[in-house]
């Protein structure tokens, strides 16, 4: 999905500033307790990242098991899946995992706006305690074409409907990833119209296999997964998953996502996965697995239709697949 890349001299001033200050600074501050605790077991202080510190979440994991969300294929090893990831606040070229280090996930607030009853702000953990958590089994089919299969920890999005209770102008859900250009290397590409935005519509948000994820494999999910709040829309392209969210706006107009931005014309709002529906530039008839490499015809709706198929009765013909 990468446009034309800017060559080095056409980058902007500000994309050339030194790391070190900031990344210093931070360190200092933010881990000063992990590098203390380092120092005193005679640990070589460079050992001890951000991410080292404890999530406070932990206890809600494993989460139990949802059997009616179970799979037709192996799960892929998380050893795969947390190696090869799109996260292009990060990396156009899905080595994500190594600039994790630096990433960090507390403290986290999360914003509910626009047309709701309840609107607020709150902290990640205070939401987690509002919610019940569940593991799912769920596929993943990239518009680039290639498959997955992970045991996502969450909570139904229809849960934080609940929370927000919007208003009966509210037809769409628009959610903003975090912004933080320090941090996220290619937030400093002018080319994208950061934050990253994805939408749905509140049909397709209050459908149960909306689902927001916090864990993976049984565990607080990793940064590259979206962590600490990520979506998942297992019947659409996996683009419209956004990962690092923190705002949901609920609108009366259909939102304008970060993809569809970029170019629409192959990247649209709908994004349903359809192999009978080419991308513009490759077919959509197959996919591959990501663990094995092995080829398997891609699914209608990625296999997902008897739950969402009635989301679009009579819309078949319409510009529902991108
Ligand atoms: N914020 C954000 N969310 C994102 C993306 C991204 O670049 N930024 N990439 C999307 C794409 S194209 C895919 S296929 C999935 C990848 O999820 P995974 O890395 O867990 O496999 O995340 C989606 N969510
Ligand atoms: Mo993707």
């Amino acid at each position: 999905m990468l446009v034309q890349r800017r060559r080095g001299w056409e980058l902007p001033e500000a994309a050339a500033t030194p790391e070190t200050t900031y990344l210093n600074r931070r360190h200092l501050l933010g881990a000063g307790a992990g590098l203390a605790a380092a120092a005193a077991l005679g640990e070589p202080a460079a050992a001890q990242r951000l991410t080292d510190l404890p999530d406070p979440s932990a206890a809600l994991y494993p989460a139990r098991a949802n059997p009616r969300y179970t799979l037709d294929r192996p799960l892929t090893p998380e050893a795969k899946s947390s190696t090869v990831n799109n996260y292009y606040e990060f990396s156009y070229a899905k080595n994500v995992a190594p600039a994790m280090s630096r990433f960090q996930r507390r403290p986290w607030r999360v914003a509910i706006d626009g047309l709701v009853e309840k609107p607020q702000e709150l902290d990640i953990d205070d939401l987690l305690k509002k919610v019940q958590l569940e593991e799912r089994l769920y596929r993943h089919r990239c518009v680039e074409g290639w498959s997955m299969a992970i045991p996502w920890t969450g909570f139904p999005l229809s849960a934080l409907l609940e929370l927000a209770r919007p208003t009966a102008a509210a037809k769409f859900v628009k959610m903003e990833a975090f912004r933080d250009p320090k941090v996220a290397a290619n937030q400093r590409d002018f080319r994208y119209p950061w934050p990253y935005v994805e939408g749905v519509t509140l049909k397709e948000a209050q459908n149960e296999l909306a689902f927001l994820v916090t864990g993976a494999y049984g565990k607080p999910a990793l940064g590259q997964f979206g962590a600490p709040l990520r979506l998942a829309l297992p019947w659409k392209y996996g683009f419209k998953s956004i990962k690092g969210i923190v705002r949901f706006t609920f609108t009366d107009t259909q939102p304008v996502s970060f993809w569809e931005e970029v170019q629409g014309a192959e990247y649209g709002f709908w994004a349903n996965v359809n192999p009978k529906v080419p991308h513009p530039r490759w077919s959509q008839a197959s996919e591959e697995d990501i663990a094995t490499g092995a080829r398997r015809p891609t699914l209608l709706y990625n296999g997902y239709g008897e739950y969402v198929a009635g989301l679009y009765t009579g819309r078949e013909d319409q510009q529902i697949w991108y």
